[in-house]
């Protein structure tokens, strides 16, 4: 039978979301669903590990709520005895004192709560010698680290648990306090297989055609650029048949979120009247999509934003407009230029003010104000 093992990284259990607003608490519900579902998964393919690659909580110090939902979903988990392997990442550090993973229920998982590994975990699966190897994400601590986290000469199967930065993510800016490792030093450690988190979109690593390491993402989407269905991923490891052969190595991302996030940007010049735009972003509607609808063009008219957000907010879980449009450039704005009246003169020394301001931050609060100053006057 091949060893098979769940990896979910980047939950962020217990996450505030000021910019939601009165969605937020229905977002943490979100989350908590899709956490519960993870370990639902893990209990029906019958997995032999289940692995949580950092940053579960979304702080080190999460809610009695949010932690007493895990401790119920994972105690399920546990019955079917499946051990839990576990490390701390970045939110969940365990920098301050009193940090969650110093609560007594974590004894019944396989936490590494140490940045520097000592020696692996040694499981004994199906009759097979399986070697854990997990850290402890802390800031200060550079070398040895990778070091420690170098397979072992035991035969076995050999797996780890990492919260970091491979450097060659795409689009990532990254620090000296992410774990930074290249690719060559991810493959260097010579582990069967790493579950990776940090990252909050999906890479997968191979080395030879062979799957090495990966992230998985974040399994909701915690940011608007977490778009689309959020996975965690099924490893399937075949055992050789004799030692010093390669294990061969399979990766399925199963989705389980509960929600989808969709930032959709939409160039209004053709589109104009409030009613086509109404009918072009209601073919878009879910139920299950939080949407950020960005709007952009020159108009020959102010937008009436609020009809638009209470036309179009039934038909997804979450609507929010940013309206980046630009009237001042119009056709129409030129001949209010022209106008003898106050409407006119409004905009002649509106121009005058905008054109003046030097902070591109300025101008675009100025800007915003004299549309809606000129939906006053239309
Ligand atoms: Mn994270």
């Amino acid at each position: 039978m091949p060893l098979k093992i769940l990896h979910a990284a980047d939950i962020h259990l217990g996450t505030h979301f000021p910019s939601l607003g009165a969605y937020a608490p229905e977002r943490n519900q979100d989350f908590l669903k899709t956490f519960s579902k993870i370990c639902e998964t893990a209990v029906t393919e019958k997995v032999d590990l289940f692995f949580i690659a950092g940053d579960l909580f979304d702080s080190p110090h999460p809610s009695h709520e949010v932690f007493g939902w895990v401790q119920a979903e994972l105690e399920k988990v546990i019955q079917n005895q499946i051990p839990i392997v576990i490390i701390p990442g970045t939110h969940d550090n365990i920098m301050a004192s009193d940090h969650i993973f110093r609560h007594p229920f974590w004894d019944k998982t396989i936490l590494f709560k140490d940045p520097i590994l000592k020696d692996p975990k040694h499981l004994k699966i199906q009759g097979h010698d399986v070697y854990l190897y997990g850290m402890a994400y802390l800031p200060e601590v550079t070398t040895p680290y990778l070091e420690n986290m170098k397979r072992r000469p035991m035969d076995g199967i050999h797996l780890g648990l990492m919260h970091g930065s491979v450097k060659d993510a795409p689009n990532w800016k990254i620090y000296e306090k992410d774990f930074p490792m290249t690719q060559d030093e991810l493959f260097g450690l010579n582990l069967d297989y790493v579950a990776l988190g940090h990252y909050h979109n999906p890479i997968v690593y191979e080395k030879n055609g062979i799957v090495r390491a990966s992230y998985t993402g974040t399994p909701e989407g915690k940011r608007f650029i977490e778009a689309g269905p959020r996975v965690v991923h099924l490893i399937t490891i075949q055992i050789p048949a004799f030692a010093g052969m390669t294990n061969h190595v399979e990766l399925k991302p199963i989705p389980v979120h509960t929600k989808t996030m969709l930032e959709k940007e939409i160039d209004l010049f053709e589109l104009a009247a409030t009613e086509n735009i109404v009918q072009k972003v209601k073919e878009l509607q879910d139920p299950n999509t939080l949407l950020r609808l960005i709007l952009k063009g020159t108009l020959e008219d102010v937008l009436d934003l609020s009809k638009i957000q209470g036309d179009l907010a039934p038909y997804f879980a979450y609507l929010e407009i940013i309206d980046e449009t630009s009237v001042i450039d119009s056709q129409w704005i030129q001949r209010l230029e022209q106008e003898n009246t106050i409407r006119g003169f409004f905009v002649r020394k509106m121009k005058e003010k905008i054109n003046r301001i030097e902070s591109e931050e300025e101008k675009e609060i100025y800007k915003n104000a004299f549309k809606e100053i000129l939906q006053e006057f239309s």
